[in-house]
């Protein structure tokens, strides 16, 4: 089976990958000009893959490029997880995450329907689409409500994938994500945010930790075993929608609690709430109902909320003690392998 991963130096990428390694896959994944330019930084989390994967350049706003790397491949599944997926940024530039997120979509779409039609397609949605929730939990007939521009970019991309599901026959499905984090995470989402802050408050090399909206309560799962369901809703026989998520639902202010327990502290000390990091429009609960991909996909998340905050935790104080800690900060520079030009890039 050879797949193509767009998103592929992110934390579902990278855990996407070396699922499908394990089991048996050729993988290509799909990175920006800028990515090769900056190996060191931006290939943190597939340093350790390089020798066992296949990189392309591309770009997802140019259809040219993605037209070159799908007319030069036969695959068989693309997970398209590529997307500008901060929230708080979405605000900041919502042009930039609708033109990225939209459009990057509806590329990949055409160009598998074009040269690939029969190439499994996985679309990343997210429970962000829920937003202002109309029932709880939510599963995978609760209307959407996004309360973002990533919301609305989320909600255009999951209506385009079943569109070219329904008009043009692709086997194309999307997963409803719910928050999936891990010791990969990006440091501007909540969870690695208290949790690199906490590592530095332990190693007294931070003091405060200031913080949006403590109240927000999320459905946190782990990404690795989130990475997991994305590959069986391509393995079923007919293209369905899944939600996937734990069932059980914390605050912030509970992620911060145990966070800072975990290194014998209480976060109370230390936490300060500071406007800027509110959002003009908050996704105030979020709680997933995920019976559909339990009994059809046979799926389950692995990993508890106490397990999860504990994971990052110790990760990120190895980090600040400069241990070994996950992503991998290794030198990848002289290892990148050889890459294909694809068309038009940035
Ligand atoms: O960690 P967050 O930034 O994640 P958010 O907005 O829920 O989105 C994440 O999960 C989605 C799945 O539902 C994905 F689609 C999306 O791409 C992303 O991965 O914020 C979580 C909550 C929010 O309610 C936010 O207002 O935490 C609250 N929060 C409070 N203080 C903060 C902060 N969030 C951030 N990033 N930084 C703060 O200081």
């Amino acid at each position: 089976m050879k797949a193509l991963i767009t998103g592929i130096t992110g934390q579902d990428g990278s855990y996407l990958a070396e699922h499908l390694l394990s089991l048996g896959y050729e993988v290509h994944g799909l990175v920006r000009r800028v990515a090769l330019e900056d190996p060191e930084r931006r290939f943190t989390r597939i340093n350790h893959l390089l020798d066992r994967i296949q990189l392309h350049a591309a770009s997802l706003e140019s259809y040219p490029s993605l037209f070159a790397v799908v007319s030069r491949h036969a695959f068989d599944e693309c997970y398209h997880l590529a997307a500008q997926s901060f929230v708080a940024e979405s605000f900041a530039d919502g042009f930039s995450t609708m033109n990225t997120n939209i459009n990057g979509t509806h590329y990949m779409l055409a160009a598998l329907r074009e040269l690939r039609p029969q190439c499994r397609f996985y679309f990343a949605g997210s429970s962000e689409m829920f937003g202002l929730v109309r029932e709880t939990p939510q599963q995978e007939t609760t209307p959407f409500h996004p309360r973002s521009p990533y919301g609305i970019s989320k909600v255009a991309g999951f209506e385009l994938t079943r569109n070219y599901r329904e008009a043009y026959g692709l086997f194309a499905a999307s997963g409803i994500l719910f928050n999936h984090e891990g010791p990969r995470r990006g440091f501007e989402f909540v969870t690695r945010k208290i949790t690199s802050t906490v590592a530095r408050i332990k190693a007294g090399q931070a003091s405060q930790l200031r913080l949006g909206n403590l109240d927000a309560r999320r459905d946190w799962g782990h990404a690795k075993d989130y990475v997991r369901a994305m590959r069986l809703m391509l393995q079923q026989n007919a293209p369905e929608d899944f939600v996937v998520a734990t069932g059980e639902s914390h605050t912030v202010r509970e992620f911060c609690e145990l966070a800072f327990a975990e290194v014998d502290l209480d976060y109370r000390s230390y936490v300060r709430v500071d406007e800027q990091f509110l959002r003009p429009a908050e996704v105030g609960s979020l709680i997933g109902d995920a019976s559909k991909a339990r009994s059809v996909l046979g799926w389950e998340p692995t990993c508890t909320f106490p397990e999860l905050v504990r994971e990052m935790v110790q990760n990120d104080l190895k980090l600040v003690l400069g241990q070994t800690a996950e992503p991998s900060t290794a030198n990848a520079g002289a290892r990148v392998p050889v890459l294909e030009a694809g068309g038009n890039t940035d």
